[in-house]
């Protein structure tokens, strides 16, 4: 089942210049292609849409800022069960449960700061690859 997926390398990843390994990672996987790539700093009402499920959480706030603190790298990628295959090779979302292997688990500490977020079902996928890529046929 082809599908597609949106991945944000968070401002972590690319001040830590984990950009090229993480993107491997995702390259690296038997079919799976990257159709849309850029660099972009994000403002607090895309923010707000994104993290719109998390409103309220103690960790709101801080996230938000956060992802506010540097550019960030948003993708598309495409390729056979895409969606669950990132979210595996991502790991859970604190990086110290995250398995050796995972991006999470190899190079994450704090659950704040863990790297990389990829859509977790296809409704999601849907809704935030029209957020971050409205002109996306
Ligand atoms: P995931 O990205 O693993 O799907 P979500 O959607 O539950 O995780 O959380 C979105 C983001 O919020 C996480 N990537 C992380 O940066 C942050 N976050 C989630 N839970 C916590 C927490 N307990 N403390 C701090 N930050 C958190």
């Amino acid at each position: 089942m082809t599908q597609r997926t949106l991945v944000l390398l968070k401002p972590d990843a690319v001040r830590r210049g984990l950009v090229g390994e993480i993107v491997g990672r995702i390259e690296r996987k038997a079919g799976w292609r990257i159709t849309a790539l850029e660099l972009r700093t994000l403002d607090r009402a895309t923010l707000e849409q994104h993290y719109a499920e998390h409103v309220g959480r103690p960790f709101y706030e801080p996230l938000v800022e956060f992802m506010q603190s540097g550019p960030i790298v948003a993708l598309v990628a495409e390729g056979e069960r895409v969606i669950e295959g990132i979210r595996t090779l991502a790991g859970p979302t604190d990086p110290i449960a995250a398995a050796p292997g995972s991006i999470r688990g190899d190079f994450g500490t704090i659950t704040r700061e863990n790297l990389i977020h990829a859509s977790d079902s296809e409704e999601s996928a849907e809704r935030e690859l029209k957020l971050f890529f409205p002109g996306l046929v």
